[in-house]
């Protein structure tokens, strides 16, 4: 097929894979692909590079598209596919290059930048530069199939101007990915023994589990087990299932569990230290684990049998060897779950008002993406219910910043519901350009904005650990006066009861909504949230 140039090509390329926006910062290093898409799809010029893209392909369980200006825009995108390649999301990252002629000459060239492709290659699970025309079509598909296997990652190519606007012919291919990874007959029958033999046991559930959300419900009731899960594997199992504890590995009535529990049988999980009090959380010794990604099995906690295989497949083989747990062991299970629910809903004071109005105003299906704030790491990663894992939309590697651009790409993706974003006064700030992306755009997006005037989680480390206060002070705009200088409608909440009220009337609009949470009138939380990470000497 004859395409008049790479623009064209991408198209015919996206198309294939069944995607429909894209998102990006236009350049001359760019202009014939951000032409044909704006023309063709829909481009959404963001305002800084590739968060939107990465959790347009989560919310929609498929890929995101970014496309970036060479050398700084690759660069100011690189944080984000750090994020991608942590979080294994799906992300095709296209990026330009220097004209051929000139690559690698060190001239001066406009946007030229110093070995762009090794720092991509650091970034991204793939990388590669398209050396013709004849070769781009390939290219660009076999970078979405690498961005697409699993684990996954970001995949990013990098195209030479001059090859951008040069005719294009290629040959379409489908999308099929590789065959199923099936766990060896050996492996299965001793980890299918094992798991006949448990009493008690716990199933673990990272986001490799998305990809078996059926296998791993009915596993879940044969056996009558526990569902723990990391942050990723959230909504795996709906938590509103009375045997999904969730979130909440750590607690002192999980541990008790963990501890009494006989056989732990865990699903694509990294056991990232957050979730694990930095790897001394005590499980059980009896541990089949599950996973597609060679190098996690045994990295953490030692398997005692390891099941390398697609976690529906190995789920499937385990199945019929599923016996139910010992009288009382389910009971038990659905007393933590509502016991860890209450400690903590008591915990978070009057930001529990916020956190059950959040989700008495969503639809059952709608994503609710998240920054790296007091109120996401305490509550909205835990306590928020989530029944899907595309609704689940938080950077995994912790950066801040991300959440507003995450929360437009889910929003833009997934037009039908509602989008909540929580987002905290310092984490909004750094990417402050995206509310002009929302207020272009108009999704049907609530932006609740935390506002503590700074970096609230570092202030609280700060204050307990240390004599004075370093860098965690900020600035802050007036909200009200910055949303009527965006054209976005503004609210405000200073009291538990405007919660229900505020956000009910942002979720139901049409629009986006900017709601400020005035944290100082609010009032505190029990104690002061500090992060799980240790330092010495305290
Ligand atoms: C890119 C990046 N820089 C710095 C940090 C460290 N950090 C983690 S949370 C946080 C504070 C964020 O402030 P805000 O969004 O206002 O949330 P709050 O803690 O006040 O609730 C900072 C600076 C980080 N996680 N990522
Ligand atoms: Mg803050």
């Amino acid at each position: 097929m004859r395409h008049d140039n790479g623009g064209d090509l991408l198209v015919t390329v996206l198309r294939e894979l069944g995607i429909d926006t894209v998102f990006g910062i236009v350049s001359v290093h760019n202009l014939p692909l951000v032409e044909a898409v704006d023309r063709e799809l829909r481009f959404v010029p963001v305002r800084h590079e590739a968060s939107a893209a990465d959790a347009y392909g989560r919310a929609r369980g498929t890929l995101g598209c970014a496309l970036t200006s060479t050398g700084t825009g690759a660069g100011n995108a690189a944080g984000s596919l750090i994020e991608a390649l942590s979080a294994g999301s799906s992300v095709l990252h296209i990026t330009g290059q220097v004209e051929s002629e000139f690559l690698g000459s060190g001239r001066g060239f406009i946007h030229e930048t110093k070995d762009q492709l090794g720092m991509l290659t650091a970034v991204s699970a793939y990388a590669r530069s398209v050396p013709d025309a004849a070769r781009a079509g390939s290219i660009l598909r076999e970078a979405a199939r690498a961005a697409l296997a699993s684990p996954g990652g970001p995949a990013s190519v990098e195209w030479p101007i001059d090859l951008q606007y040069a005719a294009q012919t290629d040959e379409p291919e489908d999308h099929a990915g590789p065959a199923p990874l099936t766990p060896g007959a050996e492996e299965l029958a001793a980890a299918g023994a094992l798991l006949a033999s448990a009493r008690r046991p716990l199933i673990w559930a990272g986001g490799g589990a998305n990809t078996a959300r059926g296998e791993l419900a009915a596993l879940l009731e044969a056996t009558g087990a526990g569902l723990i899960t990391s942050n990723s594997g959230r909504g795996s199992v709906p938590e509103d299932h009375e045997q999904v504890i969730g979130n909440f590995a750590t607690t002192p009535a999980v541990r008790a569990l963990l501890a009494d529990a006989d056989v732990l049988l865990t699903i694509g999980t990294h056991f990232r230290s957050n979730e694990t009090a930095d790897y001394t959380l005590g499980l059980p010794g009896a541990h089949i684990q599950i996973d597609v990604d060679a190098a996690s099995i045994g990295r953490v906690h030692p398997a005692t049998h390891a099941l390398h295989a697609d976690a529906a497949e190995a789920l499937t083989g385990l199945l019929p060897h599923a016996v139910p747990a010992e009288p009382g062991w389910t009971d038990r299970i659905g007393a933590v779950r509502t016991e860890v629910r209450a400690i903590l809903h008591d915990n978070i004071g009057p930001q529990a008002a916020i956190c059950d109005a959040i989700r008495a105003a969503l639809p059952r299906e709608a994503v609710v993406a998240r920054d790296v704030t007091i109120p996401s790491s305490s509550w909205g990663n835990r306590l928020l219910e989530m029944y899907d894992p595309r609704d689940n939309v938080f950077p995994r590697g912790g950066g801040i910043g991300q959440g507003l651009g995450m929360g437009i790409g889910a929003a833009l993706a997934r037009p039908d519901a509602p989008t909540v974003v929580i987002a905290g006064d310092g984490g909004l700030a750094v990417h402050l350009g995206e509310l002009l992306t929302l207020a272009q755009e108009r999704p049907r997006l609530t932006l609740i904005v935390f506002n503590d005037g700074g970096y609230g989680v570092l202030r609280n480390m700060q204050d307990r650990h240390s004599e004075r206060r370093s860098g965690v002070d900020l600035t802050t705009p007036d909200f009200a006066l910055l949303a009527q200088a965006c054209g976005l409608p503004y609210a405000r909440i200073g009291a538990e009861e405007d919660a229900a009220r505020v956000i009910g009337e942002a979720v139901a609009s049409d629009g986006p909504t900017l709601v400020e949470v005035d944290l100082d009138s609010l009032g505190p939380m029990k104690n002061p949230f500090t992060p799980p990470v240790r330092i010495p000497g305290q």
